[in-house]
């Protein structure tokens, strides 16, 4: 396939699409989370200050829910990449739960922060973090009972965001997975990318907004998208 030869360097981003069929709900879809709660309530500093007790519930309601799934085979899939993979490899996730490491992954960017772990507001130190928040829980550095979830929200600064520049501008290929494009700057990743040389694929059950900017978009569920697409890059590695 066009894309895959002399392939050395690859930034793969993530989004809720990858992990939908383990049973995570998506943002925007129907019955998705933006459908039960607005996102200007939940996700914004604003929400926050306006109603923590909101906030907080909202967030240990979806880290309780993360007990109760599985990676799936798209997880799985990009961790067999990361371990047969002889080039270099960035991946990058929007989502904040822990089914990229569950499936296998060693090295995870989280741009939009994790469930599994806390801030405190007091000392600023993140802490990894299981239990629930709504409650007041001391921080475990400072024992201040002001912590809030280790997530970003819109108005903030994504994480790391120096290191994913660095890699779109050296990668031979951009892969995204799972993720509408309508949040930036993950959203503005493909075409800092191809501006700098790489290939571009889209993996996503259907079109994103921003489908038009990739070389190469393949439409269906990522359980079997990505598999299939790994195989594809390490086979043309031995073959
Ligand atoms: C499947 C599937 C299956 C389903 N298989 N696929 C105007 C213009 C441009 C920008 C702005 C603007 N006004 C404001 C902004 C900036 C703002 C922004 O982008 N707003 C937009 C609404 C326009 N962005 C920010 O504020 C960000 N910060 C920022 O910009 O800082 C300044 C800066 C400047 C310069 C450089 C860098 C920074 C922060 C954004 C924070 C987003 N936070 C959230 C919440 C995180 C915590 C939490 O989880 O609660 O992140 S919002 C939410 O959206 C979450 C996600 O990570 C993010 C993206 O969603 P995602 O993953 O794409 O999910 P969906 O549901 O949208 O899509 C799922 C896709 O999967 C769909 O396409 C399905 O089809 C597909 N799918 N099943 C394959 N089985």
């Amino acid at each position: 396939m066009a894309l895959m030869p002399d392939i050395q360097s690859i930034v793969i981003l993530t989004g809720a699409g990858i992990s939908a069929e383990s049973g995570i709900d998506t943002f925007r879809s129907a019955g998705g989370l933006w459908e039960q709660h607005k996102v200007e309530d939940v996700a914004t500093p604003e929400g926050f200050a306006r109603d923590p007790d909101l906030v907080l519930g909202f967030y240990d309601m979806r880290r309780e829910a993360l007990s109760k799934v599985e990676p799936n085979p798209a997880h799985r899939a990009l961790a067999k990449l990361e371990r047969e993979f002889a080039g270099e490899l960035l991946l990058v996730t929007q989502n904040v739960d822990d089914l990229h490491e569950r499936g296998g992954v060693e090295d995870v960017l989280h741009m939009h922060g994790q469930l599994k772990s806390a801030l405190c507001l007091s000392c600023e130190i993140r802490s990894p973090w299981d239990r629930t928040m709504f409650d007041r829980p001391p921080c475990p550095v400072c024992k201040a009972p002001s912590l809030r979830p280790d997530v970003v929200w819109f108005g903030e600064m994504p994480y790391q965001m120096d290191r994913i520049y660095a890699s779109l501008l050296t990668a031979d290929l951009f892969v995204s997975i799972g993720t509408s494009g309508a949040v930036y700057p993950a959203a503005g990743f493909v075409q800092e990318a191809r501006a700098a040389g790489a290939k571009t694929l889209e993996l996503n059950l259907e079109p994103s907004e921003g489908s038009h900017h990739f070389h190469e978009a393949r439409h269906g569920p990522a359980g079997d998208l990505v598999p299939q697409w790994v195989d594809e890059v390490l086979g043309g590695e031995t073959g």
